[in-house]
């Protein structure tokens, strides 16, 4: 067994990108090239273009704005509208799988795959379950959900699943957030022109908005998701390129929502469609993914990953892609144009994501069957139009256990405890093997790729220094295919770990890096922590967990981050937010917030002082609590 290293990624890249150049096509590559050096003013966080006297560029010379905004306002503001755009995001993908569940009905596109689990929302949300129709409950649990949104009064509900010690932090400084909705508004309202500049209401603000989304949106996006489609359990699975298959009919699915991805594969799946493509001549379908949408459907289908964010260019490099059927977020423009130097269908299916040089087939859930299936069709029809000299599909791919939700990892890691009493179906297990120092912490990995970096390095240097030091890695999004295209998640990969980590691995028969899921699933993440401080009696702050995202390039990625130090978790980052320019925002956020949530963010671009530092921060958590 040996990992995939990442020259390795890159020679396939660049054999890509020379099919890539044959046929004129455009790469991220190159644009970067285009793009660089980046503009100053907008690295630093310093323009502000909120109102049409501007913009306004802060300099030593012009030290305020028009209407006098200092430059800490105008950073805090930038902040705070990126952290709303990535929540709202979240949570509109989130509101999407509430409508979803709330058209559920027995026989129809969409049902209830873990009524265990509804019950147990419907319970958290006060909805009756006794004597009832599973589809009824289901869809005033829905509405209930939905309401989240709106609600005028109360806070999230699932802050109740938190410590008290956490929950009381963030009420007490006004961090908790109410409806979903309502921070966004509140956040725009802080920032249109001649609202908030003073740089603590603007971070404590971001920090609530991030909140709505982590304890709101994206936890009901999960939650709803495993409702309609399961419960992610242990699967096996592959990743990177050679996934795709050259003599099948290459479907890749991209974006976010399970709700279409989980339809796609219904269909590729159904013996018709599959004589279908034979007839068409190929041997098969294969259907692999693209970013979130791909851990979607391998954690609860096994469906390969073929690759991450800055991957997606290549799947259609590869000439082999018949369909790449997209839905939400993360997609770039460029499919569409790429798409056309070759036989790709680049197929859109959301009014939110709507893009020049695609086949738009709108998709919603009373039509979600006959449009899966007719995107199948489409995609099989297509393989006659494969040009054979354009292919090549770089042989590369490692083996992969993934599907470690919160049930699954409570469910594993009951097996390597020697105290038997009160400890299944508990995070108790866990917190034996930190307490006894044979796991010295965990690490949640997550977030994106992004050019500033070298794809993927960091996530996968990172990882294997992590899991040498005997620490326990969960992955979401990009950071997860990252890990699962080098094989960490391949359970031989246990004999690049310390003796403690290696052991666990052994015993709880699991891979070091545990696959949590997509990016709204980091409310996995969150949930498990909060178990994980009341098994133990311990404020969040106080476990040996951090987060890290080291190539994280969205709005998305920046919410995120605000709800993990909102939950009383140390973040760290390897590319920097556009902040730079305000000493009190920076100062605020890697140290003033620690005040108000119990945690902080760390900025490191390199990457092995990023590594570093987290460990050391592990060590002194857990001298802290005397372990
Ligand atoms: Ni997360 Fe998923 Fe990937 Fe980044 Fe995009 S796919 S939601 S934002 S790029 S990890
Ligand atoms: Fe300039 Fe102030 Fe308008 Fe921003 S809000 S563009 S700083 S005048």
């Amino acid at each position: 067994f040996k990992l995939t290293s990442v020259e390795e990624f890159e020679a396939a890249t660049a054999r890509l990108l020379e099919t890539g150049a044959k046929v004129g096509a455009d790469s991220w590559q190159m644009r970067v090239k285009n793009q660089t050096p980046h503009c100053k003013f907008g690295e630093q966080g310093i323009c502000c273009r909120i109102c049409a006297m501007g913009p306004c560029r802060i300099t030593p010379k012009a030290p305020r704005g028009i209407c006098g905004c200092d430059v800490h306002g105008i950073v805090g503001r930038n902040y705070l509208k990126f952290t709303a755009g990535g929540a709202a995001t979240h949570s509109d993908h989130g509101r999407e799988i509430c409508h979803t569940l709330h058209c559920a009905e027995e026989g129809g596109n969409y049902q209830v795959k873990d009524p265990a689990k509804l019950l147990k929302l419907a319970k958290e949300f006060g909805v009756e379950t006794e004597g009832r129709d599973i589809y009824d409950v289901a869809h005033e649990v829905a509405e209930a959900g939905l309401m989240e949104y709106g609600k005028p009064f109360g806070f999230q509900k699932f802050l109740d699943r938190m410590p008290e010690s956490q929950k009381e932090l963030l009420i007490k400084n006004e961090l908790a957030p109410r409806a979903i909705d309502r921070e966004v508004a509140s956040s725009m309202h802080m920032t249109h022109m001649g609202c908030s500049s003073k740089p603590e209401a603007l971070i404590k603000q971001s920090i609530r908005c991030g909140m709505g989304d982590g304890w709101g949106g994206s936890m009901m996006g999960t939650e709803f998701s495993d409702v309609l489609f399961g419960t992610p359990k242990p699967i096996d699975t592959e990743a990177n390129l050679g996934v795709m298959n050259a003599d099948n009919v290459n479907i890749v699915v991209h974006g976010h929502d399970p709700s279409l991805s989980e339809m796609i594969c219904e269909y590729a799946d159904d013996p018709e469609m599959i004589a279908y493509a034979k007839e068409m001549g190929a041997k098969g379908i294969t259907v692999s993914g693209v970013c979130c949408t791909s851990n979607e459907v391998a954690m609860r289908r096994g469906v390969p990953m073929a690759g991450n964010f800055l991957q997606q260019e290549n799947v259609v490099l590869t000439g082999a892609c018949e369909a790449i059927v997209v839905d939400v977020q993360c997609i770039f423009p460029a499919l569409g144009p790429l798409s056309k130097c070759f036989h790709t269908k680049f197929i859109t299916t959301s009014p939110i994501a709507q893009m020049p040089d695609s086949d738009f087939i709108r998709f919603s859930p009373e039509n979600a069957g006959e449009n899966a299936k007719a995107i199948v069709k489409m995609a099989i029809e297509n393989f006659k139009n494969r040009k054979p000299e354009l292919v090549h599909i770089p042989d590369m791919k490692q083996k992969a256990t993934v599907g470690y939700s919160l049930e699954a990892i409570v469910k594993t890691l009951d097996g390597v405890t020697n105290s038997q009493v009160d400890v299944t179906g508990t995070t108790k297990p866990l917190l034996e093997c930190v307490t006894s120092g044979v796991l010295r912490g965990a690490v949640a990995m997550v977030g994106c790729n992004n050019p500033k970096v070298r794809p993927d390095t960091a996530h996968i240097e990172l990882m294997k220094k992590l899991i040498a030091n005997d620490i326990i890695i969960v992955a979401s999004g990009c950071s997860a295919q990252a890990a699962a295209r080098a094989g960490l998640m391949d359970k031989r990969a246990k004999d690049l770990c310390g003796a403690g980590l290696k052991r666990v691995c052994e015993l709880a028969d699991i891979p070091p890096v545990l696959h949590m899921g997509s990016c709204v699933d980091i409310s996995r993440m969150m949930n498990l922590v909060a178990e994980l401080a009341k098994d133990s009696g311990l404020k969040i702050s106080q476990l040996p967990v951090v987060g890290c995202a080291p190539e994280w390039m969205s709005e998305k990625a920046v919410s995120i981050g605000n709800y993990v130090v909102g939950t009383g978790i140390d973040t760290f980052l390897g590319v920097e937010p556009y902040v730079s320019g305000s000493t009190e925002v920076e100062q605020l956020l890697t140290d003033g917030v620690r005040e108000w949530t119990g945690a902080a963010y760390t900025v490191e671009k390199d990457i092995d002082k990023l590594g570093d530092a987290m460990i050391q921060r592990i060590e002194e958590k857990r001298a802290a609590i005397g372990i």
